[in-house]
């Protein structure tokens, strides 16, 4: 029964005409009340960009399962087999998706009479000493009017990557994580598993009254003279990697010819449904799926979005995002909050610039349409080339194949949503300001893989940096008996 897997606060919270809803910190990372209690269903970060490996190609890159220690085993961090996991696509400008893809996971026991995740070694992924693995299937579903019209299973029993337990018991574990990519019908890729965090956040400065001039640490002025903490280097997340043909996700299933192309443009973003039991009038109960945690453009439903508000976000779609949140974005309080603390002077309210960066898209870069609803989706024109020389501030650099258009993994989300956020978009006479805001990191700890799936390997449990070591010292006896 899986009316009994669901806590009586659910069903008294959905009788109630709320929504359940539970999310964690990458740029969303434990960001609301009641996602933050459910790590596994906790969306933390996507990335859209073409891979210069893969032009015509749409790679995305979804986290989930925030700030796993790599030390924290036997069993790691876990994806749910009783959650369904999405990419969602919209390609028409009306914030519903019309392609979506979804993961559904499995849980295998090789050797059920053992505790252990795994015997050392682990040379193989399909050794019958790897004990604990998950499996994957993949669905596309086409849909209209956010109606599931047509849906295919694109992959089948595909093992998520074991994690990387340490030399003695995963030896080769570049080699393993490897085996975790698979081919598509039609030339794409899929990869699921542990890898290191791709964010790079000063979290503690910035949750600690957005304290970048913060004492007793290096001067570091705005956050532009480094000096930050990445306080997420270290910990491992689970990384879903898709590679995709543009024609698979495009309003007229065609390649994009160029960045002015109409069907250049799709808005992305991830969610997370778990089932909950709705109680009906006449006390009958139904089962049904309920998004349980959402994210698109990164740091929105952290930052932008107010507390009382959060769990509300992850409940709801993209196409009301408008109504429920679009107050939040024309006069986000983090403009305030700058304001108070460092008397920067920055425009508070009517930042229609905001709204569009992110929310309905820069005019011929990343509008979906003309009549494009404002949606809190990553929006990624599939016609802009990689760029050859990138630069982590993207658009504000003039590096067009960078946040906001799409996200590339080491795009610095943190430094140009802080500048966008003091003005770096209005021109001087609107109360355009540019600021050099930063949280003084400005790279990840590992450099990025150039091939597929990209994202950097997982640190291992052995290694792990978190804890103290005892220092060596003499032996000591054992203490006499009685
Ligand atoms: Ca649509
Ligand atoms: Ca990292
Ligand atoms: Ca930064």
């Amino acid at each position: 029964m899986r009316t009994a897997l669901l806590g009586a606060a659910t069903v008294a919270a959905l009788a109630a005409g709320t929504l359940a809803t539970t999310s964690v910190l990458g740029s969303s990372h434990r960001e609301a009340p009641r996602i933050m209690l459910d790590p596994s269903a906790d969306n933390t970060d996507l990335y859209a960009f073409t891979a210069p490996d893969a032009p015509g190609k749409l790679t995305v890159i979804s986290n989930w399962v925030p700030l796993q220690n790599p030390a924290g085993g036997p069993y790691f961090g876990k994806l749910d087999p009783e959650a369904h996991y999405y990419v969602k696509i919209d390609n028409t400008g009306d914030g519903v998706e019309d392609v979506a893809y979804r993961w559904e996971f499995k849980n295998e026991f090789r050797i059920p009479g053992s505790f252990l995740y795994a015997v050392p070694p682990v040379n193989n992924i399909s050794d019958k000493n790897l004990n604990f693995v998950q499996t994957y299937n993949l669905y596309r579903e086409r849909l209209r009017n956010g109606k599931v019209v047509d849906e295919d299973r694109i992959a089948q029993n595909v093992p998520v990557a074991p994690d990387n337990v340490g030399p003695k018991t995963t030896p080769d574990y570049a080699r393993l994580s490897g085996q975790a990519v698979r081919g598509l019908p039609g030339g794409g890729k899929t990869f699921v598993g542990p890898a290191d965090d791709a964010f790079f956040v000063d979290l503690g400065s910035i949750f600690d009254g957005i304290n970048i001039d913060k004492p007793g640490r290096p001067a570091i002025g705005l956050g532009n003279q480094g000096g930050g903490n990445d306080d997420v280097s270290g910990f491992n997340v689970h990384s879903f990697a898709l590679q995709i043909p543009q024609s698979e996700v495009t309003r007229d299933r065609r390649m994009v010819s160029g960045p002015t192309a109409r069907n250049a443009v799709v808005g992305l973003w991830t969610t997370t449904e778990r089932k909950a039991v709705k109680v009906k009038r006449n006390g009958k109960a139904k089962v049904d799926w309920v998004q349980v945690s959402r994210l698109g453009n990164p740091l929105i439903n952290e930052v932008v979005v107010p507390i009382g508000a959060k769990d509300l976000y992850n409940a709801t779609e993209p196409k009301d995002d408008l109504k429920n949140f679009g107050a939040g974005a024309l006069a986000p309080e983090p403009a305030r909050i700058l304001n108070q603390l460092f008397g920067l002077g920055i425009k508070e309210s009517g930042r229609t610039d905001i709204v569009q960066a992110l929310l309905t898209g820069v005019p011929g870069l990343t509008q979906i349409a003309k009549d494009a609803v404002p949606a809190d989706t990553l929006k990624f024109n599939l016609g802009v080339p990689p760029s050859a020389n990138p630069n982590r501030f993207g658009v504000l650099a003039n590096d067009i194949a960078g946040f906001p258009n799409g996200r590339r993994l080491a795009d610095d989300v943190v430094d140009i949503e802080l500048r966008v956020i003091a003005g770096a978009l209005l021109k001087p006479e609107q109360g355009g300001k540019q600021i050099p805001l930063g949280d003084g990191v400005d790279m990840n700890e590992k450099p990025f893989r150039t091939t597929f799936p990209y994202v950097a390997l997982p640190d291992s449990g052995f290694a792990a940096k978190f804890g103290r070591i005892e220092p060596a010292h003499a032996p000591v006896p054992q203490p006499p008996v009685g």
